[in-house]
């Protein structure tokens, strides 16, 4: 078989290796103190942790519906590598960081800036945590009361043995994007002022986990639920099982068969009598939940670019091409640094709204702040997504043959990356959130992200007035927008079926 054997690319301390993160961290963080433990952490991650997330990959969860004397258990079996993770998440504080706030406006960044080291090598349980995330910003937001004050300091415990991940159940058959009119699922209220849930969730990723924030239409004493948007309710429950280890009230039908994202259980649930609260605020309560799985999702999207650019650069220093090394076909190089831009792009723009979520949890956010914060979120999210699928894929290539062997590690990444700018809203939905974020601030997100461009040293501030003066007209103009859009799609539609 000859004696050249190819040297693999070699996963270094992603803090150390990342000098765009490390800059941006020195030019605005207050303290130095996250570095430390920004550098113990990408230490950990390099020499352990991506084994795990590899473990993860290779030992997908399995469902056993029925013990050995055919009861129905429903057990949802995961590898050891994805429990370490849950042990580890709690340790590291990644959830914990957002809600200690021991950085103050700098907490969000921190903590994402951890995720951001983690993701790639986290075996998609960065999917969780974005999930347990959310929920923990959702009670603090509707108020840390009885019964959830318990799940609030479970969701946000450094302590392993006390730590929940939260589920977000929205996605029914009819509707992913479109809850409003898609939630059949109804609850039904008791005497005792809780309520049991009726309904199949399609899509439920990370299903082992403790507790589940989800929508249904509330009945009411006549049986009646109101259809829309307004019909629909938050509500929260807990999952668990009883001494025989059978779920309590619910039915998990199977999980599914995925492109990516394998190391991570998505199934389809039965809901039958879960016993749950009311929190009832409905997709409004959830929006919540969704700014901070969108913010998580974009910063897993530059993470798996960062992580791409990382193993492609070393790689060029260990593959010889035509008598030289890959890092000295200039060619090669500008492919790198395409997707470095790209990447960087990505970092800065994921980093600013992590920087305004901080800013506006600790109270110290303006009106522009806010403005912003809406308007990016979604742009962020939709964004990154696409960016990360393009670099990703860019990024295989760049080890030729190799970039397509599953063993690598490599597929993984397009794999995992694919999925980022499905979920959490796709990419036209998320434009038309931008569209509800302008119509509903009357266009102050517009002028908030002009005002913005001019605060941090655009270049040419001048020429940034005829935007700023275009914004007023295009609010009038986004209806006739919408409408020709509108009347053009039929038209495609009978375009595209002619010969
Ligand atoms: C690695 C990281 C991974 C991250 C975790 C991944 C695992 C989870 C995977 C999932 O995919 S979970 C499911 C995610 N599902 C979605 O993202 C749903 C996509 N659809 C939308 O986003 C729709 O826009 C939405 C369902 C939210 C709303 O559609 P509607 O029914 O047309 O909403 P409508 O009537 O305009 O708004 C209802 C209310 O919500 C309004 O408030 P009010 O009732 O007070 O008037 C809106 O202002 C509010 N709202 C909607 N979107 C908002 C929002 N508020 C703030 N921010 C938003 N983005
Ligand atoms: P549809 O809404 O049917 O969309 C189909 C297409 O139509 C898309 O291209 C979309 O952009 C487009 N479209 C829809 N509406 C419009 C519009 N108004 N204007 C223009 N275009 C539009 N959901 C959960 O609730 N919890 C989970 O844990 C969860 N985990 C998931 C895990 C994985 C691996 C995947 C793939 C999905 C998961 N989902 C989960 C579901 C996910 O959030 C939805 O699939 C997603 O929101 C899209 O909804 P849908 O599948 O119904 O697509």
């Amino acid at each position: 078989i000859g004696s050249f054997f190819q040297e693999r690319p070699v996963l270094k301390n992603p803090f150390l290796e990342d000098a765009l993160l490390r800059g941006y961290l020195r030019r605005h963080l207050p303290q130095e103190a996250p570095f430390s433990d920004l550098c113990a952490f990408g230490e950990r991650v390099a020499n352990e942790v991506d084994d795990w997330g590899r473990e993860c990959e290779v030992t997908p969860p399995r469902l056993v519906h029925f013990d050995p004397w055919g009861r129905r258990v429903d057990h949802i079996v995961t590898s050891p590598a994805w429990k370490r993770m849950k042990d580890l998440s709690a340790q590291e504080g990644l959830v914990a960081i957002g809600y200690e706030r021991s950085f103050g406006e700098w907490s969000r960044v921190y903590q994402m800036s951890k995720l951001y080291i983690f993701s790639p090598s986290s075996g998609l349980y960065t999917c969780p945590l974005a999930m347990t995330d959310g929920a923990a910003k959702v009670i603090q937001s509707i108020g840390v009361s009885w019964p959830v004050d318990e799940a609030y300091g479970r969701l946000t415990t450094r302590q392993p043995e006390r730590f929940w991940t939260s589920g977000q159940w929205m996605t029914e058959r009819q509707g992913g994007s479109d809850v409003a009119s898609g939630t059949e699922t109804v609850a039904v209220p008791q005497t005792d002022g809780s309520y049991k849930l009726h309904g199949f969730k399609w899509f439920t990723s990370a299903t082992d986990a403790d507790m589940t924030l989800t929508l249904a239409r509330a009945q009411d004493r006549t049986g009646a639920t109101t259809p829309g948007s307004r019909g629909l309710s938050l509500f929260y429950g807990e999952v668990s099982r009883d001494e025989d280890g059978r779920l309590k009230g619910i039915e998990v039908q199977r999980l599914k068969d995925k492109l990516g994202t394998r190391q991570m259980p998505t199934a389809e649930l039965l809901l039958d009598g879960l016993p749950l609260s009311e929190e009832g605020k409905g997709v409004a309560s959830i929006a919540n939940m969704l700014t901070i799985t969108r913010i998580h999702n974009s910063t897993s999207a530059a993470a798996a670019m960062r992580r791409v650019v990382q193993l492609a650069r070393d790689y060029a220093t260990r593959r010889t091409a035509f008598g030289k090394l890959l890092k000295d076909h200039p060619l090669h190089m500008q492919t790198l640094a395409r997707m470095e831009v790209e990447t960087r792009g990505a970092f800065l723009l994921v980093m600013d709204v992590c920087r305004l979520l901080g800013r506006e949890e600790n109270g110290m956010a303006t009106q522009l702040d806010a403005h912003l914060l809406r308007l990016l979120t979604p742009v962020a999210k939709l964004y990154t997504g696409k960016q990360a699928v393009a670099v990703v894929s860019e990024g295989l290539e760049s080890f030729g043959g190799q970039g397509y062997i599953e063993d690598t590690g490599l597929p993984g990444l397009l794999r995992d990356a694919q999925v980022l700018s499905i979920w959490e809203g796709t990419t036209n939905v998320l434009s038309l959130d931008v569209l509800r974020s302008v119509a509903r601030s009357s266009g102050m997100v517009l002028h908030a992200y002009f005002t913005h461009a001019k605060v941090r040293g655009a270049s040419n501030v001048s020429s940034l007035a005829p935007a700023v003066k275009a914004v007023d007209g295009a609010l009038s103009e986004l209806e006739d927008f919408v409408q020709i859009a509108a009347t053009r799609a039929p038209g495609y539609l009978e375009l595209a079926a002619r010969d």
